[in-house]
């Protein structure tokens, strides 16, 4: 998206306006059903209300196929080089487990007409990582406030609306520890109406509130605040088991996939407590270098986990630089965004 040349907008508030194109690079073009959203990000040449389906068949006919497809083709390599480096970040190791692996392993696992939800927090950037969602699949997630909390009661809410469908929320330990844990009672109560028993919650137990200390690491140059950033250990598969759930604590890589089918198989909701490493660092793909070096500072500073961290960091992205890959085009240091 940096990179194009013109840009549709389809009914999304996207609010990431550092990884839009530069003002003057890009045709633009925003369609969305609420007014209100229109123009926020980008100056767009045309601002379209209407629903999106009905717009876009509208404006079909007036493009023109164009002849010699080389953006594509660079997109689907791009793609292509993505995967690729998704699978070997997954198998970077980890103490005790790399949540990316955690995630990276369900892919191939995900039943057709499974509904996703993922929590604000780590869990968004590797649900939005390593998960291909296909066909009849759904997910959801806090996509405008980003609040934490939602995970489970969105799982909820999709075994009320389908409940012949399996749901299968991420979350985070924090966002358990706010209010997902309380919502297992409610699906203790509830889970005997649904016709597929399969409500599935992944805690991602990295005993942090990893997305801020990273956050924290990337804006500010903040070393990790353990007063505020870590949080207790809990045992949340052994909670689910005393409310008559399903639960499994699961400590070592070698038991990932094992768990998840053991979870896709249960006769009721199962709630699946990973051990993950916080030194895994959920920084966007494309960090700045002032973020970069914002982390190096925090580091400098006594970040307690400052071996791991620098470690792991390292391990995670040099993935993406490994030899018999297609390297970055723009040298790391002059492209902007590198
Ligand atoms: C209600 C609410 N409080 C605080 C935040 C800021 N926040 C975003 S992610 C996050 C940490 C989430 O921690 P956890 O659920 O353990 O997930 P992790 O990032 O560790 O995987 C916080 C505090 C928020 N988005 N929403
Ligand atoms: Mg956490």
């Amino acid at each position: 998206m940096t990179d194009c040349d013109t840009l549709l907008v389809v009914g999304s508030n996207f609010p990431y306006a550092q990884f839009l194109p530069e003002f003057d690079q890009a045709r633009a073009v925003q369609i969305d059903i609420d007014p209100s959203m229109l123009g926020l990000r980008y100056p767009f040449e045309v601002n379209l209300a209407g629903d999106a389906q009905a717009t876009l068949a509208a404006l079909l006919p007036r493009l023109k196929r164009k002849k010699h497809g080389a953006w594509r083709k660079k997109i689907e390599k791009d793609t292509a080089r993505w995967w690729d480096v998704m699978e070997r970040r997954a198998a970077v190791e980890a103490d005790p487990i790399n949540p990316e692996y955690v995630v990276h392993s369900l892919d191939a696992l995900l039943p057709d007409d499974v509904i996703l939800t993922a929590d604000s927090g780590s869990a968004a950037n590797w649900y939005a990582r390593h998960l291909r969602i296909r066909g009849g699949m759904r997910g959801s997630l806090s996509g405008t406030l980003a609040t934490m909390g939602p995970g489970v009661p969105y799982a909820i809410g999709a075994k009320f609306a389908h409940p012949d469908r399996p749901a299968l929320a991420i979350v985070g330990d924090g966002a358990m520890q706010m209010n997902g844990m309380a919502e297992l009672v409610t699906a203790a109560k509830y889970r005997h109406e649904w016709q597929d028993p399969r409500l599935i919650v992944a805690v991602l137990n990295n005993r942090d509130l990893n997305q801020v200390t990273w956050e924290m690491r990337a804006m500010s140059g903040a070393p990790q605040f353990l007063p505020s950033q870590a949080i207790p250990d809990v045992p949340y598969a052994d909670f689910a088991r005393s409310i008559g759930l399903g639960g499994v604590r699961v400590e070592k890589p070698e038991q990932v996939e094992a768990a998840w089918r053991q979870a896709l198989a249960a006769d009721r909701p199962f709630v699946i407590d990973f051990r993950t490493d916080p030194a895994v660092p959920p920084i966007p793909p494309h960090a700045t270098r002032e973020q970069a070096e914002a982390v190096a500072s925090a580091l400098v500073k006594g970040d307690s986990d400052r071996g791991d961290v620098v470690k792991q960091g390292i391990k995670a992205k040099v993935q993406e630089f490994l030899p018999g890959h297609r390297h970055q085009e723009k040298d790391p240091g002059s492209g902007q965004d590198r």
